[in-house]
């Protein structure tokens, strides 16, 4: 049984993250210490995560992370040239989508979950411009548990640095417009961490066509 998942509003501080190009928007502490350690907890146990394959250049490669991807039914999800089928929203992920929703506004059909079992694991350079996410997607990202390095870099523009953002626990993290179409993003192996974290992407699917 959940708990405590009506919580009071958090007075959340709000750092927009001046890029060329892009909008980001860091709201450090969107959940709670407690709210996270919770969310942590129960998502870790309760979520049937996957563990899937990739074949490159004729091998099959175990992905660095589990994963597992929750949406409105008919809002399908392929990646890496799999489709991944969905499952039903809980009553938890729905809170953290409120959560989302009361800080920026925004509303998703759509969350995929990584598990990052520890340092080793990671997520390599890429945008989710999809044609599936639609032309400009919004992406709002929420991380619990360990606190990780996220790297972002211009696409076509070699003249601007690498941008890199801690991703706290209980942070979200909006990547607004251009972030997928001018910016690649990565979430880089780093060995010295032990703890596992998990990340929220809130994203909105749009039908083939
Ligand atoms: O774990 C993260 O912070 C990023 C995950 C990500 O970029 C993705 O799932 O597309
Ligand atoms: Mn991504």
């Amino acid at each position: 049984m959940t708990q405590g998942l009506l919580f009071e509003e958090p007075n959340c501080d709000v750092r927009r993250i001046v890029i060329s190009d892009a909008e980001l928007t860091y709201y450090r502490q969107a959940f709670s210490i407690d709210e996270s350690q919770q969310f942590m907890r129960e998502l870790m146990a309760n979520t049937p995560w996957r563990h899937d394959e990739i074949r490159m250049h004729g091998r099959v490669i175990p992905l660095p992370r589990l994963q597992a991807w929750y949406s409105d039914e008919g809002a399908k999800l392929s990646y890496s040239g799999m489709h991944v089928e969905a499952l039903r929203w809980t009553d938890q992920l729905q809170a953290i989508a409120q959560r989302v929703k009361a800080l920026s506004g925004l509303e998703f059909n759509g969350v995929l979950l990584n598990c990052y079992r520890d340092g080793n694991d990671s997520v390599g350079w890429h945008s989710d411009d999809e044609s599936e996410f639609g032309p400009n997607p919004i992406i709002a990202s929420v991380s619990f548990g360990a606190a990780r390095d996220f790297i972002l870099k211009h696409r076509f523009r070699l003249d601007e640095k690498p941008v890199k953002i801690i991703l706290e626990s209980g942070s979200l993290l909006v990547m607004g417009t251009n972030a997928q179409t001018h910016w690649l993003h990565q979430l880089p192996k780093r060995k010295r961490i032990t703890e596992p974290r998990l990340n929220l992407t809130f994203r909105n699917i749009y039908p083939a066509g």
